[in-house]
């Protein structure tokens, strides 16, 4: 039997969905249930209600139609990796990499918290599909949320309302995310994943990466986990098609740890040397991939938006992002001006004489702080991007001619070059380091092992996913190329050695031309790499042949510490790590 307030139930929710919300509306004692289903006078009506709330300020709608601002507590501004947990039955699934936690122990804990935990307020049911409807590879996602605005984020950030519940018909194979707010104290802040019951419960936390179930939690650590036992991967990576002049597309994936310029990459305009040229966005953040029937990796972007970093975006860097969230989008923690528009750190405008800042308090430049917060966050639908690409709505997703690895390193990693083979590329990833960044709470600027961008997102044991990586080549006739790239090279005075954004469509190129077979490379110890003659060059005003050979030398010195800086996270997962692993490290010291 249903509880009354969960009346009228929407025709097309199957029995399994009924049952596990009737148990999470009996646990959570909400006043009431609100069915979400995702129609435009449904986002109308929440938007209303949110602003009279006080949880969004409406910008100017002449400037900025469709356009909001949301303040979150100053305590919950990022994902919390100290507080995110994989719960399955052997710590060993786990891996060492992972906070574990016993899954009875954590459901019982969780069950104390949650208990009558939306009392006096409203849950929300939010069905949502991740992927393009109709494509096999995509999955379904049930969120309960006590957040209006995590209902609003919802329904741009993921395909939301009766779509979801058409996919799932009569199966109970959906995702169960049970998401509480509680009382946003980090002394009761949880964002568990249950991998074997595909279930997630995250409490105490409203920010994007915490909250909107459906990304990092459903799409990577809850994916990576499903993507083993079926045969795929669900990879923190963005998805782009390069379209030469006459008309041939080759798509990449791309892999960069949170807040290293993956929005920018997969949005980028290329140089006005480059007539003809054209970069289509087929995600910015997450890509599932399995190998397809004609022995080629397809990939599917499961996210309908953008989740991106407010900071640094403005029309030089990524005139696309700007023409994104002109307008129906929602901006968290940004400043907020007296033109009732925003601003932030690295805007197009100049700083504001005064504004408010992410907390709500008074700004000038003179405040000696940031006005945004570094982490301030926008979230657009994808239609708004003007090089979104058609395939981002195909089914069958893309095919996929080369996979780059990218990590922000001062020092060490040349700009580009590309791995021998499937073995030595997935040894590139899995060695991967990067300095952190804002977008997770915690020091910033360090380097850290994050292999395949993967660190805080798989969501098992790390060794069993470089093995994963490794079987897969197993399945693919025509595997991808594998390429690092290190936009973020500094000389002895801290200068950045290349200019990066628009002009990656440099590297960009010679990539597209390696996976073609049209264009030289040089071995070296690290892989192949261009020679001067073969990478594009013209045009690049102030950066010479010899500039190009600082920003891709090798220096044997930095990669003896490199090498004994992986062994940091190889030892961590010993136990577990496939020996090609091993034999690659051993063979990249033999040619150092
Ligand atoms: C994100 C992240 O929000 O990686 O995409 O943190
Ligand atoms: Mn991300």
């Amino acid at each position: 039997m249903n509880d009354p307030q969960l009346d009228p139930v929407p025709p097309l929710v199957n029995p399994h969905a009924l049952r596990w919300i009737t148990e999470q509306v009996r646990l959570t004692t909400p006043d009431r249930v609100v069915w979400c289903d995702g129609s435009v006078a449904e986002r109308d009506r929440f938007q209303e209600q949110a602003v009279s709330e006080g949880i969004l300020i409406r910008l100017d709608q002449e400037k900025l139609p469709g356009c909001y601002l949301h303040r979150s507590q100053p305590n919950d501004v990022a994902r919390v990796e100290g507080l995110t947990y994989i719960c399955t039955r052997s710590e060993e699934d786990a891996g060492p990499t992972n906070n574990w936690a016993e899954p009875r122990a954590m459901y019982q804990r969780l069950a104390g918290l949650c208990t009558g935990g939306m009392r006096g307020r409203t849950l929300y049911v939010v069905p949502y599909l991740m992927g393009p409807a109709g494509s096999t590879m995509a999955r379904v996602g049930i969120e309960l949320t006590d957040s209006l605005y995590v209902v609003l984020n919802m329904r741009i950030m993921t395909r939301m309302g009766n779509v979801a519940w058409e996919h799932l018909g009569d199966r109970d194979d959906f995702n169960r995310g049970l998401h509480c707010l509680l009382d946003i104290n980090p002394e009761r802040r949880l964002i568990c994943h249950f991998p074997q019951d595909n279930t997630i419960i995250s409490v105490g936390s409203g920010y994007g990466g915490n909250a909107l179930l459906g990304k990092k939690c459903l799409a990577l650590r809850i994916g990576s986990y499903l993507g083993r036992r079926e045969g795929w991967l669900a990879e923190h990576m963005l998805i782009l098609g390069v379209e030469s002049p006459d008309g041939e597309k080759t798509y990449v994936a791309a892999a960069f740890p949170s807040a290293c310029g993956k929005t920018n990459f997969a949005m980028l305009i290329p140089p006005a040397r480059y007539k003809g040229w054209k970069i289509w966005t087929v995600g910015e953040d997450i890509a599932w991939m399995r190998p397809g029937a004609d022995g080629r990796l397809y990939a599917i972007n499961p996210e309908a938006g953008y989740f991106g970093v407010a900071p640094g975006t403005n029309a030089g860097t990524n005139p696309n992002a700007m023409r994104t969230i002109a307008r129906d989008t929602l901006f968290t923690n940004v400043a907020h001006t007296p033109e009732n528009t925003v601003w932030w750190e690295g805007h197009d405008d100049p700083p504001p004489a005064n504004c408010t800042d992410w907390q709500g308090r008074p700004w000038t430049p003179q405040s000696g702080e940031k006005a945004a917060h570094p982490n301030s966050r926008f979230t657009a639908p994808m239609t708004n991007n003007p090089s979104l690409a058609p395939e981002a709505f195909d089914p069958e997703g893309v095919p996929i001619s080369a996979l780059i690895f990218g990590g922000r390193r001062a020092s060490t990693i040349p700009l580009v070059y590309e791995a021998f083979n499937w073995v030595h590329g997935v040894y590139v990833g899995a060695t991967m380091g990067s300095e952190t960044t804002a977008a997770a709470a915690g020091a910033v600027g360090q380097v850290r092992r994050d292999p395949m961008a993967m660190l805080p997102f798989c969501g098992y044991n790390m060794g069993w996913y470089f093995r994963h990586w490794l079987n897969l080549r197993k399945r693919m006739k025509q595997p991808p190329r594998i390429f690092q790239v290190n936009w973020f090279r500094k000389d002895a005075t801290g200068r950045f050695l290349w200019p990066g954004f628009g002009e990656n469509m440099r590297v960009l190129k010679w990539i597209v031309d390696r996976c073609h077979g049209r264009v030289g490379a040089w071995e070296t110890p690290l892989g192949w790499v261009p020679r001067t003659q073969d990478f594009d060059l013209d045009g690049l005003e102030g950066f010479s042949g010899a500039d190009f050979e600082t920003v891709q030398s090798i220096n044997i010195e930095e990669w003896r510490r490199e090498v004994l800086s992986q062994d940091e996270l190889f030892m961590r997962i010993y136990s577990y790590l496939p020996k090609e692993m091993i034999f690659q490290r051993e063979l990249l010291v033999a040619r150092l």
